[in-house]
């Protein structure tokens, strides 16, 4: 009763679904929360401690934090796991040498218990800039294949025009409606 109840309210709009923004520092988080909410890019600085902002796609209400990514702040992502059913990583395209640890954070998260039925979106952000990786070239550095307990999507984007961020959240609706 409880699950259809939960359906019925998803179809009509009504359940507000938990996203989490997690992602090194300076990967652009927070200019992808607001360009989602206001579709303009905003000056930012970085965050301690989070954001969070509703943002509705056609009817379908996401509550969506955008965690801040320095170091000292990354033991504490995991406060903001329950509940949450679809993680954004975001990654800056052009920060190679940050990728391996990338990798190794999105591993690390998606081994945890709270994250398990969780969907996982990875934003490869600033392919405006000269030399950026590509999608692919992202998608196989973080080994994505290799995760199979999730449903996962790779999109490029770029958080200053909102390129590829329609796309994305049109991914995040589907993802909840099929749930
Ligand atoms: N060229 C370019 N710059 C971007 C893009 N997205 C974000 N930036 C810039 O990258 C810098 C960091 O962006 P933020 O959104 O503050 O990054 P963050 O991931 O929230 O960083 P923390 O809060 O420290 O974790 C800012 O100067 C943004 O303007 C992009 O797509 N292209
Ligand atoms: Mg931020």
């Amino acid at each position: 009763m409880g699950i259809l109840f939960a359906k019925l309210m998803t179809v009509f709009g009504d359940r507000e679904h938990k996203v989490i923004i997690v992602g090194l520092d300076n990967a652009g988080k927070t200019t992808i929360l607001y360009q989602f909410l206001t579709k303009e890019a905003v000056h930012t600085s970085p965050t301690i401690g989070s954001n969070v902002e509703e943002i509705s796609v056609r009817k379908t209400r996401f509550l969506v934090w955008d965690i801040g990514g320095q170091e000292s702040l990354r033991a504490s992502w995991s406060s903001y796991y329950c509940n949450t059913e679809i993680v954004i990583l975001v990654v800056d395209s052009t920060d190679r040498e940050r990728l391996t640890l990338t990798k190794e954070e999105l591993h690390r998260m998606l081994a945890h218990e709270e994250l398990q039925n969780a969907a996982v979106l990875v934003l490869a952000n600033k392919q405006d800039m000269k030399g950026s990786m590509t999608a692919a070239e992202i998608s196989q550095c973080l080994t994505l294949s290799s995760i199979t307990g999730h449903s996962w999507h790779v999109q490029a984007c770029c958080a200053l025009t909102g390129e590829g961020l329609p796309a994305s959240l049109d991914w995040m609706r589907s993802r909840v409606l099929a749930s």
